[in-house]
């Protein structure tokens, strides 16, 4: 008896050598079952010419986690490319980022990572760890990988104070007060989980900038982080104020035409490249919700940016200008950004790249995508999507964005004709361009588990992944990150991979379906609040701006007899998207403003319609509770507690946004909610 609890002490101690508490993500490398785990076995690794540190990085990596999912122990070896070896090859004239190659040798063969540098060799071992980890066949590989963008980078909204704007995982990772004398190994953890998925860039701090992360003082810290995420290959950028020579350097004025200003800024670019002699460049966001800019001297976004690209040019640094413009007075904010920058395409300088939210208006659970991407032709554009979830609720609720990110990403602007998607206008296939890029905005934080939400750090996972690769189904993301993260039993992984397949849409559904928008509370932008009205407050931050419910019916008329918003699509979407027939219904409520008893596709009236979607929402993640609740003997039940907690709040607050956005809705349509439909458990006075 007493060797048994022995036995068993020993085996739980084993299990939990590592608490499942998130921290480790996707990089858990789990034991392998026996049968493949003999299938790796004897396997040398090799390492030629790379001594670097990132060599260093490889080795001890690819070592701890062969040994995790095998038991066994490698050698390295410099001398031979032997049997069953595992080999990491510098190829300077190899044309892809890497390769990963089943090649002969005497009595067997070997496995070889090959790539031009050793950044790329990483990548090579993260993709073969992944092929572990996820229990692929391995025998004969011929893997050929290249980035689609050259320029893959999560954006902090982090704070001087550690705070984070829309950051629902605790507080920022960077200790701006501790550094540069103390350094958080989470800063290390944080570049390996970055580029396992490819990401290669971080802008450290929020496009609302404080002067400040420019000073010399600051410049120090990031040199440290910098330090850290170098081997790793990552590297930092800043958002800059536009005010800096103003507001830091003392000047009388930050007007980008003035000459003692352009001097600061080229100052300002040597003096950070003397401290961090590979920093990317600057975010910038200007002239947008109260930020300063260079209108605010008379001069354009263009002349703003040019300043700031010539002081960086020197030391091959970018500027990445912010196309989020909106003013409190427009008609249609979803044109605004188009109508600012078209006038202004081929003024920038080369190393300028125009940085574009995925839709017009601001990250909603649906949206068209923003005109710009195809339109633009003569400057590079960017796209930024938001990883972190402002308005797809925080991370209290589970929405793996893979799916919105690649709706974005494959639809077709016809800028070129049929086939110019999004992607393909922004990686340099379709319009030759210098820089390629992508941006997500971090869900990170210093949450044990990085993202408050265990299932919100598939999001952070698609979007390196979707950055490196957009062709990539969502499906087989999903299905990547299930296994290395939770479990590879299929009896886990099919289910649950559904639930996120299913889930983004369930939140636009019990949201705001059919092509609304923006019907969110006031400044948190959590729950519902499609009634707000704030005397006085600008229109274009109310609910009644983007719904327009009246007695005839609801949406934003944005067809040529509206705002003409269309207009800024290429033909045959403009009069696609303007016509009530042929515009797709997931979009409706978007271009048009749509009686109450429309008859949809599906026979049902608009309103009718409405509110089987807010209830399809709803049963949804009924539906998500019910998958969840089955998986508790595949997995841990610390993550198993917490998701289960989750998806109840989800579900409950999911009830609030139908109950609230129908009940007032009703007010217009005064029509009934069909009896198919939960009927509310709240008051609309109760929920105002
Ligand atoms: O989505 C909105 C947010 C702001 C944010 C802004 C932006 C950083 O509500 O918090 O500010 O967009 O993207 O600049």
């Amino acid at each position: 008896m007493r060797n048994i609890l022995f036995v068993f002490a020993f085996l739980s101690l084993a299990i939990h050598l590592f608490a499942e508490d998130g921290s480790r993500l996707w990089l858990r490398y789990e034991p392998l079952p026996e049968n493949i785990a003999t299938h790796y076995s004897g396997k040398i690794l090799y390492i030629s010419s790379v001594n670097s540190e990132t060599g260093k990085i490889i080795e001890k990596e690819f070592k701890e986690a062969f040994q995790a999912m095998t038991g066994k122990n490698l050698h390295s070896a410099k001398m031979d490319r032997g049997k069953n070896s595992i080999c990491f090859e510098i190829n300077k004239k190899l044309p892809e980022k890497y390769t990963i190659q089943t090649k002969p040798v005497k009595n067997g063969n070997y496995i070889s990572i090959e790539s031009a540098d050793d950044k790329g060799l990483l990548y090579g071992m993260f993709h073969l760890l992944r092929l572990m980890q996820t229990q692929e066949d391995i025998s004969n590989l011929n893997i050929r990988e290249t980035p689609s963008y050259n320029r893959r980078i999560l954006n902090h909204w982090d704070n001087i104070d550690g705070s984070i704007e829309r950051g629902y995982a605790g507080a920022s990772l960077w200790d701006w007060n501790d550094l540069p004398g103390t350094i958080s190994p989470r800063y290390t953890e944080y570049a390996r989980a970055n580029a396992s998925i490819g990401i290669n860039g971080s802008v450290l701090n929020n496009v609302n900038a404080n002067p400040k992360f420019i000073s010399k003082e600051y410049l120090l810290k990031a040199a440290e982080i910098a330090k850290i995420f170098r081997p790793w290959g990552i590297q930092v950028y800043l958002s800059v104020n536009f005010s800096s020579p103003a507001e830091l350097g003392g000047l009388p004025t930050s007007d980008p035409l003035d000459p003692a200003v352009r001097q600061w800024w080229k100052d300002k670019a040597k003096e950070i490249y003397s401290i961090l002699p590979d920093f990317g460049g600057f975010l910038v966001k200007a002239n947008s919700e109260g930020l300063p800019g260079p209108q605010d001297f008379g001069r354009t976004h263009a002349d703003g940016a040019n300043m700031l690209a010539e002081a960086l040019e020197p030391y091959n640094g970018i500027v990445m200008w912010r196309a989020f413009v909106y003013n409190a007075t427009s008609p249609d904010r979803a044109k605004q950004a188009y109508e600012e920058f078209m006038p202004l395409d081929g003024q920038f300088h080369k190393n300028v790249i125009i940085q574009v939210k995925n839709g017009p208006v601001d990250f909603q659970p649906r949206e068209p995508f923003t005109p710009l991407f195809g339109a633009m032709q003569k400057t590079p554009l960017m796209v930024e999507f938001q990883i972190t979830q402002e308005y797809l609720g925080f991370s209290k609720q589970l929405a793996y964005l893979a799916p919105l990110y690649k709706e974005c990403l494959q639809s077709d602007t016809y800028a070129k004709g049929k086939g110019s998607t999004v992607a393909k206008c922004t990686d340099g296939s379709i319009f030759p361009q210098a820089i390629t890029a992508i941006a997500g905005v971090a869900n990170t934080g210093n949450d044990t588990n990085w993202t408050g939400h265990h299932f919100a750090q598939s999001n952070w996972y698609c979007f390196g992944r979707l950055a490196w690769n957009p062709d990539l189904t969502s499906e087989q993301i999903a299905n990547e990150w299930i296994k290395m993260t939770f479990t590879n039993e299929p009896a886990f992984v099919e289910p649950v991979r559904q639930m996120m397949l299913d889930s983004r849409e369930a939140v636009v559904n019990y949201m705001m379906p059919l092509g609304l928008a923006h019907l969110f509370a006031w400044e948190h932008h959590y729950g519902p609040q499609p009634w707000l009205a704030i005397p006085g407050a600008r229109p274009d931050w109310m609910p009644s701006y983007y719904h327009k419910a009246d007695a005839e019916g609801l949406g934003f008329n944005r067809t040529t007899t509206g705002s003409n918003a269309v207009s800024q699509y290429f033909p045959p979407l403009r009069d696609r998207y303007n016509s009530i027939e042929t515009c797709p219904e997931n979009l409706l409520l978007w271009f048009h403003h749509v009686p109450w008893n429309y008859r949809m596709q599906d026979g049902n009236t608009l309103w009718d319609e409405l509110c089987y979607k807010y209830q399809a929402g709803v049963t949804s993640t009924r539906q998500f509770q019910n998958i969840w609740d089955k998986t508790a003997s595949y997995i841990d039940k610390k993550r198993f507690d917490e998701v289960q907690y989750k998806l109840k709040v989800q579900t409950r607050d999911a009830i609030k946004w139908k109950d609230a956005c129908l009940l007032y809705f009703q007010t217009f349509s005064r029509q009934a909610i069909p009896d198919a439909v939960e009927r509310p458990v709240y008051d609309l006075e109760e929920l105002k």
